[in-house]
């Protein structure tokens, strides 16, 4: 086992992984910015390394410093946690090209995930559903984009290879907008992520976002720990994660769990990772996979005991995983909601001191966050103060925790959300699960329109 790891992230990710190397006696080295030198989470650590000013460019995606902090604090592995240089698989190349272990898969691997039409091609070839369509990139003959999409039949949507989470597509609703559509989805492509290929599928109207969680060793064995519904969404920042997802069998889950869990082997994946899916009438369609630890891991740690950080850092360890699916159990319900800094009805993010900081507890309560009373919110980074999870015997019981949690939680100084949850614990679709990602963005609207 490693005697040092290096955190490459901050915030509540960077406490976590600390957390999890501290019970296995591995001591911390946390890299930081200027603008977060002060958190506590940088003082709980070992050792702590500044690798530049606040804006992300010069510190967390700061390769050459990353890697002299690793060398000069004699650290062995590097976790990049999630967001940052975690999908980089340049980055990972370069930390294990230094003598590093890239806590996640090879860079290989990354790549191919990156690659959102190299990644389709591989999942349905190791045997796990895809959106219906015409598979592999678009080709540039008008006359024969046109013919794939007749073939797919309208609605189709046009989303570029080198995207993912929501960036770079554009649903087509009628061939005479088709080829526009295509050209300029393209040239979105090519100058955010210097690649123009395109692809094209039926667009799913009403979809679920359900994923599957799994883990793999080097020693080809790959269990899956069920699934997460991520559908509670705004302009592809998830808000509220729950599982099990309301309302799909059990026999479904596990059919496909076992498909990606069995894919993971043929394609020689290493460490955590999850499969995200579309999930419409009662079929799973592949879109992507994450190769990262997710912010919403704990969802499942709850549910399977399984401490989704300590697994990844075994895993590259090179150790062999002790877990079998069948020690994999399932118990109970556990939700998740994001807490952020942002006003509550614009979603404008909101930094700044925190001057009041009350974190709920008692039964099935965990809070993921590095925030405190007196803690500075930085304007440079992402939002997310913490994440409030409860977990109870059954979806009801994680519901009614949640509300409590909610009620009990104080943040003052700064905006958050937590308005926003404690009306979506009372909102009569939310009680009754299943809807889809669609519906925090309708419900907004018609409380817009309402408000007029
Ligand atoms: C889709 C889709 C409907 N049909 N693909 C958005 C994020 C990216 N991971 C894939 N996305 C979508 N792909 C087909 N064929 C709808 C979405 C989508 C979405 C997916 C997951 C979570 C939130 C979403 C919000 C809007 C659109």
């Amino acid at each position: 086992m490693f005697d040092k790891v290096l955190i490459a992230n901050r915030g509540e990710i960077a406490l976590r992984i600390q957390r999890a190397c501290r019970e296995m006696g591995i001591k911390t080295v946390v890299v930081h910015s200027e603008a977060d030198a002060d958190a506590k989470y940088v003082k709980l650590a070992d050792e702590s390394v500044c690798i530049g000013p606040a804006p992300s460019a010069q510190s967390y995606l700061n390769v050459p410093a990353i890697i002299a902090a690793a060398e000069v604090t004699d650290a062995q592995a590097i976790h990049p946690g999630y967001g940052f240089l975690s999908e980089n698989a340049d980055f990972s190349e370069k930390v294990e090209k230094s003598g590093f272990v890239f806590i996640g898969p090879r860079a290989e691997t990354i790549r191919l995930m990156g690659d959102k039409v190299s990644a389709k091609a591989a999942m349905k070839k190791a045997g796990v559903p895809v959106v219906p369509g015409v598979d592999g990139a678009l080709p540039d003959d008008p006359r024969e984009i046109i013919k794939i999409a007749r073939t797919i039949g309208y609605p189709v949507i046009i989303k570029a290879s080198g995207g993912g989470g929501g960036r770079g597509m554009r649903v087509v609703q009628t061939e005479a907008a088709l080829i526009n559509a295509v050209t300029l989805t393209k040239g979105e492509a090519l100058a955010a992520f210097g690649n123009g290929t395109v692809y094209m599928e039926k667009f799913l109207e009403n979809p679920r976002h359900i994923e599957i969680q799994i883990l793999a060793d080097q020693h080809k064995n790959a269990v899956y720990l069920g699934e997460r519904d991520c559908s509670m969404q705004r302009r592809h920042q998830k808000i509220i994660e729950e599982g099990p997802a309301p309302g799909i069998p059990e026999r479904l889950i596990a059919k496909i769990g076992e498909r990606c869990a069995e894919a993971c082997k043929k394609i020689g994946y290493r460490g955590a990772g999850t499969f995200e899916f579309l999930y419409e009438d009662g079929e799973f369609y592949f879109i992507e996979m994450n190769t990262r630890v997710q912010v919403e891991h704990p969802v499942t740690e709850l549910i399977t005991g399984v401490d989704i950080v300590q697994e990844q850092i075994k895993i590259a360890a090179n150790q062999k995983m002790t877990l079998r699916q069948k020690d994999i159990i399932k118990k109970g319900h556990a939700i998740e909601c994001r807490i952020n800094a942002e006003d509550p009805n614009s979603f404008v993010p909101s930094p700044g001191r925190i001057t009041s900081w009350h974190a709920p507890g008692g039964p099935g309560i965990r809070v993921d966050s590095h925030a405190y009373n007196g803690y500075f919110v930085p304007p440079n980074y992402d939002s997310m103060v913490g994440k409030l999870l409860a977990y109870g015997a059954t979806r009801e019981q994680a519901i009614a925790r949640m509300r409590i949690a909610l009620s009990e939680m104080i943040v003052e100084g700064i905006k958050t959300n937590i308005p926003l949850h404690r009306e979506l614990m009372d909102d009569a679709q939310f009680v009754k699960g299943g809807f889809s990602i669609h519906y925090l963005e309708q419900r907004m609207a018609k409380l817009a329109e309402r408000r007029k």
